[in-house]
């Protein structure tokens, strides 16, 4: 199996349903869904899968990711976090884990402990559940990354928002820093 290609496909999905749907003519709805036939269409159009990307490939990336990044739900699909499209995304909010974790690079420190954690380019601020999960975030932008401990039952109680990703990845609006502790 290519590997290769199937992080292809996925990159591709990610920017069409997080960052630039119109590129692909298509419209996300509120929850960021599209219709699953119309997104094939536009992501074959665009692109020129060869073979032709299937939902059934789309399925098979979806599985073999280490990272559950699109939902399939009544023949439409959607990117569960990440999003940068102008209008907000609706997210379920939830009761979060009582401990989430956030990865950065420790060039980003001094700011973050300044202003908190901010959506920067995206919609959301992106926490993890384990510190696996955000030591990997982490290592995108820093070879040996910070970890920060969210203290998240405080800031909920405290009354900030919190939405559901998927399993392992929950979004808020921004994270003051008092609530951040560097493990
Ligand atoms: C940092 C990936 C300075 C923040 C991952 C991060 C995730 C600040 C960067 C998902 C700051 C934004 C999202 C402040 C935050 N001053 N820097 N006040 N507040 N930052 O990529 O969380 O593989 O937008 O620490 O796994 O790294 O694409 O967010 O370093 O779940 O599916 O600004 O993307 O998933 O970076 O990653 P990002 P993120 P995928």
């Amino acid at each position: 199996k290519d590997k290769r290609n199937d992080v292809f496909i996925s990159k591709k999905m990610s920017y069409c349903l997080r960052h630039n749907p119109d590129k692909y003519g298509l419209q996300l709805d509120e929850y960021g869904f599209v219709d699953l036939q119309d997104f094939l269409k536009a992501m074959n159009r665009m692109h020129h899968f060869q073979p032709k990307l299937t939902e059934m490939k789309i399925r098979e990336i979806m599985q073999a990711s280490d990272k559950v990044r699109f939902e399939i739900k009544n023949g439409k699909i959607c990117a569960l976090y990440g999003h940068s499209v102008p209008g907000i995304i609706k997210r379920q909010k939830a009761t979060p884990p009582d401990v989430l974790y956030h990865g950065t690079a420790h060039r980003f420190l001094a700011s973050i402990e300044k202003e908190g954690l901010l959506p920067m380019g995206r919609q959301y601020v992106h926490l993890s559940t384990d510190i696996a999960m955000a030591e990997s975030v982490g290592k995108r932008r820093d070879q040996q990354p910070a970890i920060l401990m969210v203290d998240a039952k405080q800031a909920h109680a405290d009354g900030i928002d919190f939405y559901v990703g998927n399993d392992e990845v929950w979004l808020c609006d921004q994270m003051p820093s008092k609530y951040l502790h560097q493990i």
